[in-house]
């Protein structure tokens, strides 16, 4: 491969606007071993993927994604459409000997997730790589936490409680869209929000869910229609759509036994917390100690290290942006803070390093399958009361 990277964008909602940033913004403050080139953005409407082109920084805009992954001047598809469309983009793209980034959830459902991992070993085989958009994983206080928690800081892992909370359907007047179709998303704040909260679980505890319990509820089951041509801020029409997927996700896990002991971990997706706008918790409870992140203040992490004097313990908090810290070398000085953006920066770091080496970058195609396993296993304990469910 020459020194470029040239990429074509499958996608052009907010997650195109998110990428491209990264694809735009990283080479400019990460030396990358292969230097990508935005070449080609492919949506749906002509007139707004031209649009994206020029505001995102795409040379070419498309509107038919079987021609841009066919292109022999292309090496990298990044998949940001709705999940209805991941694994036929993907297993097209890796077929024709592209590396594939792709948002999350993998898939709609575990059948497709599986289909997408085989073919992933495949590619890798020939020197194909692939990668699934968990960005919240390269907040450097995530990625600072799972490090903190491999070193034994906190001691042995034995609860777990990760949730994450948004509240932009709470209007029940809210218009109907695609996420809230199970054929166009696969399910609704479970597969949205909780695969977030499943993947940073395990990613900071370096620990896999085996089982789980829990529960799906659909709070607002019919919407408004956007009338014809319509934007989102308009006024809504008339007719009124059913909504096909859960508002609500309420569920226990067991992890995999750690010294003969299977931590425990409470989950919650919802998109009807009331002025939780973006609010992805988590906190570990360990033998000595526990870290919390909360990503509405993201450049931040509370620890307490409990094997001192109970006199003076408590949770202190810590700013992750020093230069030592993960991936803040390259920006600002100290207490300048990083932003929601900056994940997908260092996702495109991650993803082009592993592509210049020859590594399968993380996490991988099987590792979106396990949340898939872990998102069917709770959608089925859901359907029968609740019950203890494996994974996968
Ligand atoms: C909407 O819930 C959404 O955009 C998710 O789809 C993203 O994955 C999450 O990062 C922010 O919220």
């Amino acid at each position: 491969m020459s020194g470029k990277l040239r990429v074509a964008m499958i996608g052009a909602g907010f997650m195109g606007a998110a990428h491209s940033q990264g694809w735009r913004v990283a080479p400019h403050f990460f030396d990358l071993p292969l230097e990508p080139q935005m070449q080609v953005i492919a949506g749906r409407t002509p007139g707004a993927v031209a649009k994206a082109a020029r505001k995102w920084g795409w040379a070419e805009s498309a509107t038919d994604w079987r021609e841009v992954v066919a292109r022999d001047d292309i090496d990298l598809i990044d998949i940001v459409t709705p999940g209805d469309s991941h694994a036929e983009i993907a297993l097209a793209a890796l077929e024709a000997g592209k590396h594939v980034l792709c948002e999350k959830p993998l898939a709609n459902s575990v059948e497709e997730a599986e289909a997408m991992a085989a073919a992933a070993v495949r590619a890798a085989a020939i020197g194909i790589r692939s990668m699934v958009g968990f960005t919240y994983r390269r907040v450097p206080a995530v990625t600072y936490a799972r490090e903190l928690i491999a070193s034994g800081r906190i001691g042995t892992v034995r609860q777990v409680r990760a949730a994450y909370r948004q509240d932009w359907l709470r209007d029940e007047n809210g218009p109907m869209t695609w996420r809230l179709e199970k054929e166009r998303a696969g399910s609704g704040a479970l597969g949205d929000i909780g695969a977030h909260a499943i993947d940073l679980a395990e990613f900071i505890t370096g620990l896999r869910l085996d089982r789980v319990t829990g529960t799906l509820d659909t709070i607002v089951r019919e919407r408004p229609l956007l009338g014809e041509g319509v934007g989102l801020s308009g006024t809504a029409s008339h007719e009124r759509g059913t909504v096909t997927v859960d508002d609500v996700a309420v569920f226990a896990g067991r992890f995999e036994p750690v010294d003969g002991y299977s931590p425990i971990g409470s989950f919650e997706a919802t998109r009807f917390a009331t002025g939780r706008k973006n609010a992805l918790t988590i906190e570990v409870s360990g033998s000595r100690g526990a870290i919390a992140f909360d990503l509405e203040r993201l450049n931040e992490l509370e620890l307490i290290d409990a094997s001192g004097s109970e006199l003076d313990q408590g949770f202190r908090r810590i700013l992750v942006t020093e230069a030592q810290h993960p991936y803040l070398a390259p920006w600002w000085p100290a207490g300048h803070m990083l932003g929601y953006e900056h994940g997908f920066s260092h996702q495109v770091v991650d993803l082009v390093t592993a592509i210049a080496e020859g590594t399968d970058p993380h996490p991988s195609f099987a590792e979106g399958l396990h949340v898939q396993q872990v998102l069917a296993a709770v959608e089925e304990s859901s359907d029968h009361e609740g019950r203890w469910t494996s994974v996968g």
